[in-house]
């Protein structure tokens, strides 16, 4: 399946690629289309297909041989089954099915391709198991079935001898749809929420190749919409992963929450005490997740897939078909020198949404103001990643002289900044390559959000920093609470090597002794990594330094989740038992009071995450906070030592 089995592939190519240049890659074909098969439109799922009337939506699909363009009109096209209303364009992803519940839908679904399919999702109770339906080549099935759940949905169809969704390939990769359900009164074409579908194109060959375009309906960023929100507006999307691969979900700028999720036999509501402010959702296969939230500042905002791999060249056919790990290896070493050479564009492809929040008429500029400056200076390392990968990171500049890069920190300093105080972080690039640092999770203005060439507004945009260059990001933190601070440029390369580190807002002073930051990261590029699959290194180390506890003390433990391309599972224990603590926060939002339940000191975060606990330890001894990436994988260690409490005026 996509991705899942690379790291272990791609160990195998370490040798020819540590720090050498690559030769150019052989070309490799793409499957095309016929010459006479059309090509695919893409659907933005704004408007039902079909035709509801008296409680009855009619609607005919079609399955055909189809083009299929996920990117620009100059890029290559391949070859797919798609869906298409009779006598209608094809569309990826297939037409929308919506209908208020208690509609009944007479479904003509026409095969008229050569291949066997097998479709699923339409159930004669939505509630019901899975109720799959065979249809062979070039036949026709009726089928009337009722909608009995409200809620998110999907049907897909794939080639016969597929078992799930995320089993297809690149034939049968967009043959399916959104399939909502409204509650009952509701007139879905007058619906404002959004629906985005996430899906993958992909194709193997031999020899640890592939191709892949991953997309939210149909259309890889930077060639999709742009989505235009007025400032203050309610935005009420849902999203649907049928793409075989899970995606962290992560909003720029702004907190969502989570209001329905599911997976394909159907969703339910999240009851309000049950929600909680989060910048990252991770979405499995096969699940399904509503989100609201409210534009509060106007500019340019991303949403994206927070795996570096799937907003890199990776997912783009482009160029392409190269070797996996030929193309990999452009995006994590500088062997393809996309941002030298074209230093106007940023690099991101595949799962990106592009928004742009217009101001309302009472929105304001925020008020010049008195800052701190905050000297950050991002630095390169030759030989210092597992001693022969070139680290990436950041130093603090504390006089007038430059750090060198032997002050270089993995993870980057913690910022330490104060809610409400105005902060000028002016970033000095001392690489041999551009740059652009992002503030992860800050409710700060577009400008400084960092995701070059695309944050600000209007001609007011954030340029990629040139080496030699500076950026000065100037904004006041909002709130108090534990974020990331990384790399928004060639991703799986700076924030792989190294280029992260944690931000802490506070009200006042923060007390170290009881106060502890703990990032998980990465450290070096996967395929790289002498020791197995990918692999993670916490507060910069496999060991990191002890950090002490005194007993009866209330220690907060910040922890921050933020490898290029993996989930990282953090787990608190002594040699025997985990660790009960109490969640305190998240993506740097005080939870609510009702959600702060004592449990077990465990976690699994996306990249872009982060968890506060509080944690008493009881008695003397040691404890370790694990980290490690897959359920087998290698496990690193924060070791905790608790002291006895000293007796007062003791030495
Ligand atoms: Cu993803």
């Amino acid at each position: 399946m996509p991705f899942v089995a690379l790291h272990a592939l791609l160990a195998l190519a370490a040798p020819l690629l540590q720090d050498q240049v690559v030769p150019p890659p052989p070309r490799l074909p793409l499957p095309r289309p016929a010459a006479n098969a059309p090509v695919a439109d893409f659907n933005q799922n704004r408007v039902p297909g079909g035709r509801l009337a008296k409680g009855v939506l009619t609607l005919a699909l079609d399955v055909v041989e189809a083009g299929y363009r996920p990117e620009g009109p100059d890029d290559p096209v391949v070859r797919i089954l798609a869906l298409a209303e009779p006598g209608k364009t094809p569309q990826v992803p297939g037409p929308l099915l919506r209908a208020p519940v208690g509609t009944t839908v007479r479904l003509t679904l026409s095969n008229r391709s050569d291949s066997a399919l097998v479709f699923n999702g339409f159930r004669q109770s939505l509630r019901s198991d899975d109720d799959t339906l065979q249809l062979a080549a070039h036949a026709t099935r009726e089928l009337t079935f009722r909608l009995d759940a409200v809620g998110s949905h999907a049907y897909w169809g794939m080639l016969k001898g597929g078992t799930t969704a995320g089993d297809r390939g690149w034939l049968d990769s967009q043959l399916q749809g959104a399939f909502v359900v409204d509650p009952a009164g509701t007139d879905p074409a007058k619906a404002t929420d959004r629906i985005f579908l996430i899906s993958e194109w992909f194709h193997e060959y031999p020899d640890r190749a592939f191709e892949s375009a991953l997309v939210f309906n149909g259309k890889a960023w930077p060639h999709n919409d742009r989505i235009t929100l007025p400032q203050g507006d309610s935005v009420h999307w849902r999203f649907i992963n049928l793409a075989g691969v899970e995606h962290p979900l992560h909003l720029h700028g702004f907190y969502f929450r989570v209001t329905r999720r599911g997976d394909l036999h159907g969703d339910s509501a999240v009851s309000t005490s049950a929600q909680f402010l989060q910048n990252v959702q991770m979405l499995p296969i096969g699940e399904t997740v509503s989100i609201a939230w409210v534009p509060t500042t106007p500019g340019n905002w991303v949403f994206h897939c927070h795996f570096a791999s799937h907003v890199g060249s990776a997912v783009t056919l482009k160029g392409s078909p190269d070797p996996y790990t030929v193309k990999l290896a452009a995006d994590a070493m500088s062997m393809s020198h996309d941002a030298h050479d074209s230093p106007g564009r940023h690099d991101m492809h595949g799962l990106v949404l592009g928004l742009h929040v217009t101001p309302s008429p009472s929105s304001h500029a925020p008020p010049a103001a008195e800052r701190r400056t905050i000297r950050l200076v991002a630095l390169k390392r030759p030989n210092s990643l597992q001693g022969y990968q070139t680290a990436y990171g950041y130093a603090l500049q504390k006089g007038d002289s430059l750090p060198s890069p032997n002050d270089m920190k993995v993870p980057g300093p913690v910022l330490e900044l104060q809610r409400g105080k105005p902060v000028r972080i002016l970033v000095k690039n001392a690489t041999d390559e551009y740059t652009g640092v992002h503030w992860h999770g800050l409710e700060i203005e577009s400008f400084p959000d960092g995701v070059p060439n695309f944050s600000g507004d209007g001609a007011h945009i954030f340029p990629p920093i040139a080496p030699g260059d500076s950026f000065a990001a100037e904004f006041t933190p909002p709130r108090s609470g534990t974020f990331p601070y990384h790399s928004h440029l060639n991703e799986l390369r700076q924030i792989g090597s190294g280029m992260y580190g944690a931000i802490v807002i506070t009200d006042g002073p923060r007390d170290t002794t009881r106060d502890h930051v703990i990032v998980g990261g990465g450290g070096g590029l996967p395929m790289f990594d002498k020791f197995g699959p990918a692999f993670a290194l916490v507060n910069g180390r496999r060991v990191a330094r002890p950090i002490h506890m005194t007993v009866g003390d209330t220690n907060r433990l910040r922890i921050v989740s933020i490898h290029s391309d993996e989930t990282l599972r953090f787990r608190l224990a002594d040699d025997s038992t985990v660790a009960h603590g109490t969640p305190i926060a998240r993506d740097g939002a005080d939870l609510p009071v009702a959600l702060q339940k004592p449990g077990l000191a465990e976690i699994e975060m996306g990249p872009g995450q982060t968890a506060d606990f509080l944690y008493v330890p009881q008695h003397a001894g040691e404890l370790k906070l694990e980290v490690w990436v897959t359920p087998a994988g290698t496990r690193v260690l924060q070791p905790f030592i608790v002291d006895e409490r000293k007796p007062k005026g003791g030495g």
